[in-house]
């Protein structure tokens, strides 16, 4: 067994009770705190670590470095085959898949919710979740942009050109469908926060990262700025993870 796998199946074999705080899970089984690897600067990573933050869940952090290629590494890939973070444990399972993660904190720990009652506003919030996850992340990935540079051989302004449009490409149609929906308030849908927002906010720091321009966007901006005004959103901000640097 691999180093990281035999310490993930250690924390959980340490049964050291139920997460802390609002969260608790649907059974009333004892469990090990949950265990994610992840990256500070990983958007996804971020995402995760905000969901992880709403739910109230206490949970141990492995770190990834993606630099290093540590997402590549036996021992990770034990973990994640995908080579990708996040990763999160709980129990006997690792997840993988931020999306698929969410969906599986909102079942496991209800309270409190990602997700709207009503079926129509569930679907609207996973569908402006995936314009995130699906239509803009992928675009700007790190092998992605690491493909451009190095079997294309394309310098640091066109990859920064290539950054920059599909990042307009992605937020325009963020914005358009907010706009269209006419569903937000103060987050993408009224006045509570939930899954959307926790895939818009890292996509928004992430954009400003690589200083693009924003300002054709305020929607997805004026509810960028309200969740941080959440604790949420901002105890679990990249700079402030151990692995900053
Ligand atoms: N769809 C995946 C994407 C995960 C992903 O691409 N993670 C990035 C960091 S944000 C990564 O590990 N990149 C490594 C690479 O591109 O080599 C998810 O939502 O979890």
């Amino acid at each position: 067994m691999s180093a990281l796998r035999a310490a993930a199946v250690a924390a959980r074999r340490a049964g050291r009770g139920l997460p802390a705080g609002r969260c608790s899970p649907s059974s009333d089984v004892q469990r090990a705190p949950m265990i994610l690897y992840g990256f500070f600067r990983s958007s996804t990573s971020y995402r995760l670590r905000i969901a992880l933050a709403f739910k109230g869940a206490a949970h141990d952090a492995r770190f990834v470095s993606l630099p290093k290629m540590e997402h590549k590494s036996a021992d990770y890939l034990a973990i994640n085959p995908q080579g990708l973070v996040p990763a999160l444990v709980d129990g006997d399972h690792v997840y993988t898949q931020t999306l698929a993660i969410m969906e599986y904190l909102e079942e496991a720990y209800p309270e409190p919710p990602m997700l709207p009652a009503a079926l129509p506003a569930r679907a609207y919030v996973r569908s402006i979740s995936q314009i995130v996850s699906c239509d803009i992340h992928p675009l700007n990935n790190v092998r992605v942009l690491k493909y451009l540079e190095q079997r294309l051989s394309l310098g640091e302004n066109e990859r920064m050109a290539w950054y920059a449009h599909w990042i307009g490409e992605g937020f325009r149609s963020l914005e358009a469908a907010l706009r269209h929906e006419g569903l937000s308030g103060r987050f993408v849908l009224g006045d509570t926060p939930g899954m959307a927002d926790i895939c818009l906010v890292p996509q928004v720091f992430n954009a400003r990262r690589f200083n693009c321009d924003l300002s054709d966007y305020p929607t997805a901006l004026g509810i960028f700025e309200n969740c941080m005004q959440l604790d949420a959103f901002t105890t679990t901000l990249p700079q402030y993870q151990p692995d900053a640097f």
